[in-house]
């Protein structure tokens, strides 16, 4: 059950109860879609230019992981090669969608009036990059209270060409579900699957630029691979309660983003 049920709409109440996700479309205009967009390759570059190896880069707190692999070939800027950069929310113009009451007044309804988000990343899906298999993004942190809340923003068409994400609807009531290393040799680092689940009931999430999904952090999610021959981009974040314990790491970074 929602924290502050009155924060939300009643059928995104029920919705929320019953599927764990809701999508929001039409949160973010294209202006800032295309500006977040353009900032992620000027970061992605500039961190290329700093150090690291192997795609793996960092400058000033954020960093970059590689695509290790591709179904067709890639190009070779810093951004062709690029998965994810990490570390944005503090950062113009990721801040102010991060902040965005459109986004954290639809989390707070889930969490409480409170919130902060403690994890950013930019998802460059470029052509012929794999999908992240089905996963819970819980398996991920290791805090001492649940549900954190995902927040995954369109900042590009999403399709089932290009990538988009499939949900399970209703897995966010499974506990968490042991994982096991993508079963795909050359994977990207750190890809983890569920495999003793039946998916056959799952559902793509088609999104224009600026659709917003929200989703509880047992949700068992995919991602297709991007079989079209233009980049698919997504802005992530994950919200949870102010004076959550635990789970230190490089990528999570609690920042106030709502007060009641
Ligand atoms: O956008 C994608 O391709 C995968 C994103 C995802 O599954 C996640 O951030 O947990």
């Amino acid at each position: 059950m929602p924290a502050c049920p009155e924060l939300m709409t009643p059928a995104a109440v029920e919705q929320w109860i019953r599927d764990g996700c809701i999508v929001v479309p039409g949160v973010v205009d294209h202006d800032t879609c295309a500006a977040i967009n353009d900032r992620a390759v000027a970061m992605v570059r500039d961190i290329a230019s700093g150090e690291g190896t192997n795609g793996y880069f960092h400058k000033n707190g954020s960093f970059t992981v590689p695509e290790e692999n591709f179904t067709v070939g890639a190009g070779d800027r810093p951004e062709d090669r690029t998965s994810k950069l990490y570390n944005l929310h503090r950062h113009h113009p990721f801040n102010d969608v991060a902040i965005a009451s459109a986004i954290t007044s639809v989390v707070a309804g889930v969490l409480g009036p409170a919130v902060d988000c403690f994890n950013s990343q930019f998802i460059f899906k470029n052509p012929g990059a794999w999908g992240q298999p089905w996963h819970q993004d819980s398996l991920y942190f290791n805090f001492d209270c649940y549900p954190q809340v995902g927040v995954w923003v369109a900042t590009s068409r999403a399709t089932e060409d290009n990538g988009c994400l499939f949900v399970a609807p209703g897995t966010h009531t499974e506990p968490l579900h042991n994982h096991v290393p993508d079963r795909r040799p050359g994977a990207n680092l750190g890809y983890l699957e569920i495999v003793d689940h039946d998916f056959s009931s799952a559902v793509p999430v088609c999104m224009d630029p600026g659709d917003v999904l929200v989703f509880h952090s047992f949700l068992m999610h995919r991602s297709g691979d991007n079989t079209s021959d233009s980049r698919r981009t997504a802005l992530v974040f994950h919200y949870g309660q102010p004076g959550t314990i635990g789970g230190e790491s490089g990528t999570i970074d609690w920042m106030p983003a709502r007060r009641a």
